[in-house]
């Protein structure tokens, strides 16, 4: 990719395996674009310590995750891939723009507002307040242009941008102001037990039934999407409720469909069809993901060499970003 094409960046958080609505709203996305763009993509281990995890768990879904953003496509040729606490600029920037984001902001993220509000305010630390701030630094280390994720990282996005412009209003052209790349189809897919949430890592964890797994064998598959919940009607008819959507939705972003097409091949059809079909649909999309996910687990130590090498390449981009932060605001 020339050296002048836009930069992207985005991230991902290894707290568990990515689920589908990962793959569909994210991951597809990057590994498809790698062309178009400078690509840097982070594993950012350092957001998973916002809720609780078990030291042994996030040491090993770092390797699950980088194994699987490569199974997926993302081409180290191309693309850097790396963990976010290998370059400890990001967790400096953070600081700086904590210091700068006023209370309100981080107070009106609805990510945070949902969260806090599931564990209750004494479980979770003041890194889940604050996550958004390190997300910012991820994005502003690297003089981003093009932000490419699902909807529910829209208002981050927007935070980000603002107060890279009330910095730069203050200091001057510190930072690229970046935009966030949202494709329709696939950016929000909502959770299979409860079609209205999304689609979550975290609420997987102690609900298995509720994500698809992109490393999930077919038999889970089969039997994950034979217990979503659907509606009382009998068959598929429309308009259709949040369930019933919700599988149609994966269904046509998996097979690349328009809705019409989708409505014509299920209208009438009983939910077992419609399950069946959008699990076959979904393990037929996995299949060379996970055999390619397979081989690169047989190599863990090149795997761990492939994400030490882009934090090497990266690390003088971060570090010359963070100091001119720091001369602007009077550190150095
Ligand atoms: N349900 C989704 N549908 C479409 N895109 C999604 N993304 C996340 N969920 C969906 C996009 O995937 C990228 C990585 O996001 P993440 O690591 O924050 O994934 P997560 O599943 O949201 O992880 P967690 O830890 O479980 O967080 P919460 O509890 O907040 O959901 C991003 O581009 C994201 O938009």
């Amino acid at each position: 990719m020339p050296t002048t094409a836009p930069r992207v960046f985005s991230g991902i958080q290894p707290d568990a395996p990515a689920h589908i609505g990962n793959y569909l709203g994210a991951i597809r996305n990057w590994a498809r674009e790698q062309d178009r763009y400078n690509n840097i993509f982070c594993i950012v281990d350092l957001h998973s310590l916002t809720l609780p995890i078990d030291p042994a768990t996030l040491r090993e879904q770092r390797l699950v995750l980088a194994a699987t953003l490569l199974a997926s496509g993302i081409d180290p040729h191309k693309s850097a891939l790396f963990l976010q606490s290998d370059i400890p600029a990001h967790s400096e920037l953070a600081w700086i723009l904590e210091c700068f984001t006023p209370m309100g902001w981080l107070e009106r993220m609805t990510q945070f507002k949902e969260r806090s509000a599931r564990l209750g305010n004494e479980r979770v630390g003041t890194g889940l307040f604050t996550y958004p701030a390190l997300m910012a630094a991820d994005i502003l280390l690297y003089d981003t242009n093009v932000v490419p994720v699902g909807e529910d990282q829209r208002q981050h996005i927007e935070y980000t941008r603002d107060l890279a412009k009330r910095i730069n209003q203050r200091f001057g052209e510190i930072f690229v102001i970046p935009e966030a790349l949202i494709k329709e189809a696939g950016a929000r897919i909502m959770g299979l037990d409860d079609p209205e949430a999304k689609m979550s890592k975290s609420i997987a964890a102690s609900s298995p039934g509720h994500a698809v797994m992109i490393i999930d064998s077919p038999d889970d598959i089969r039997r994950k999407f034979a217990r979503a919940q659907t509606d009382a009607e009998p068959a598929v008819r429309f308009p259709a409720g949040p369930g019933v959507t919700n599988l149609l939705e994966i269904y046509r972003t998996v097979r690349e469909l328009g809705w019409e097409q989708v409505k014509e091949e299920f209208a009438g059809k009983p939910y077992s069809e419609l399950k069946r079909g959008v699990a076959e649909a979904v393990i037929e999309a996995l299949r060379p993901i996970q055999e390619r996910y397979r081989e690169i687990r047989q190599d863990d130590a090149g795997l761990r060499r492939t994400l030490k090498e882009s934090a090497e390449r990266l690390a003088p981009i971060a570090n010359a970003t963070l100091t001119r932060v720091q001369q602007a605001v009077g550190l150095r």
